[in-house]
């Protein structure tokens, strides 16, 4: 871990990183309460990926993801009340309560969702950039997906168009090794060097460490930089690991549970803040203040949350496009 950043955006790093673990967790213990409903996948683990690349994008940037979208939607600003009464159901949550854990969407902060069908939103971002494009603005996309993503057709005709339109997007495969229960050397050729499919498609691809937020940073940074210029999309794949089951629903049966341990995964909250202590960027008060910040920041978002009427019989004809 080695990096030209100063103190301020360190600390920033590390508060988003905390910030999305503990709300994950407190929307754990949510689901567990009957209170969150429905699915319910965990970012817990990757929040390196999330906080390093959309901290180097510009607020009019787009970032569009997958069903694991909690970490990239608090990243961009979504705020974490309005995110945990969505997460509840609640007409004060992003979507008025009717979209969840897997829709959260704030347009106002260019975070264009939160998609459930796996692959789904690659094509909707290639549309987005396309449109930034052809009306000569200077936005970059950012597609988050996963490593299940890369076998589906969608991945494929999206990464063909957007390199031959040359668009403003950035391809951000987040590779935790499993889509579901499935081990990805079972499910992928090359599994793990998936970068390699975008040589295909002529569009540069690296592989990075997903878990280092300081790395991740210095490499969207760069590609975005490149992006933006008119070079066309970029690749990268970061190597992470999904802590929690694939959604609360899966009690991971088809894993080791030291499994982390064996791979030598380095908690990236963890690794952060002993590179800063060690390098004395901030000393270990500085860190329990900021601890206890998010924590309060946490329990404000459940308490609105919690606080917060559900949609009234009004809202059920409204949204509704067939
Ligand atoms: C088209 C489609 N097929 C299957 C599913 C069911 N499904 C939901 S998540 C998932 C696994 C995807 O894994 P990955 O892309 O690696 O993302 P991760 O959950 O690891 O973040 C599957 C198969 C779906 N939602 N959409
Ligand atoms: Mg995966």
């Amino acid at each position: 871990m080695e990096s030209t950043l100063d103190k301020r955006q360190m600390t920033e790093f590390y508060k988003r990183m905390l910030l999305i673990r503990r709300f994950e967790e407190a929307c754990g213990r949510l689901y567990m309460q009957g209170k969150v409903r429905g699915f319910l996948h965990l970012y817990i683990g990757e929040e390196a990926i999330a906080v390093g690349a959309i901290s180097a994008l510009q607020p009019d940037d787009y970032v569009i993801g997958h069903y694991r979208d909690h970490g990239h939607a608090l990243a961009k600003g979504m705020d974490p009340k309005v995110a945990m009464a969505e997460l509840c159901g609640k007409s004060t949550g992003s979507s008025g309560g009717k979209g969840g854990s897997m829709h959260l969407f704030d347009s106002a902060r260019n975070f264009m969702g939160g998609h459930a069908i796996v692959g789904g939103q690659m094509p909707i971002a290639a549309g987005l950039a396309l449109a930034s494009k052809y009306k000569k603005e200077d936005r970059v996309t950012v597609c988050f997906f996963g490593d299940g993503a890369v076998n589906q057709g969608e991945f494929h005709e999206t990464l063909n168009l957007a390199s031959v339109w040359k668009l403003p997007i950035l391809f951000l495969l987040e590779n935790n090794l499993y889509g579901m229960g499935t081990h990805v050397d079972r499910s992928r050729a090359g599994g793990r060097h998936i970068y390699e499919a975008a040589n295909a498609y002529d569009i540069p691809g690296v592989q990075i460490d997903g878990m280092d937020v300081l790395g991740v940073n210095e490499c969207v940074s760069e590609a975005v930089k490149s992006i933006r210029k008119g070079k066309g999309p970029r690749f990268v794949e970061a190597m992470c690991y999904r802590y929690r089951g694939h959604s609360m629903a899966d009690p991971t049966m088809y894993r080791e549970r030291n499994e982390a341990q064996e791979l030598g995964i380095k908690d990236p909250i963890d690794s952060l803040k002993k590179f800063m202590v060690q390098f004395n960027v901030a000393s270990e008060e500085e860190f329990t203040e900021i601890d206890s910040a998010v924590e309060a920041q946490i329990s404000d978002a459940v308490q609105f949350a919690e606080d917060s009427p559900a949609p009234g019989m009004d809202a059920v004809h409204t949204n509704v496009y067939a």
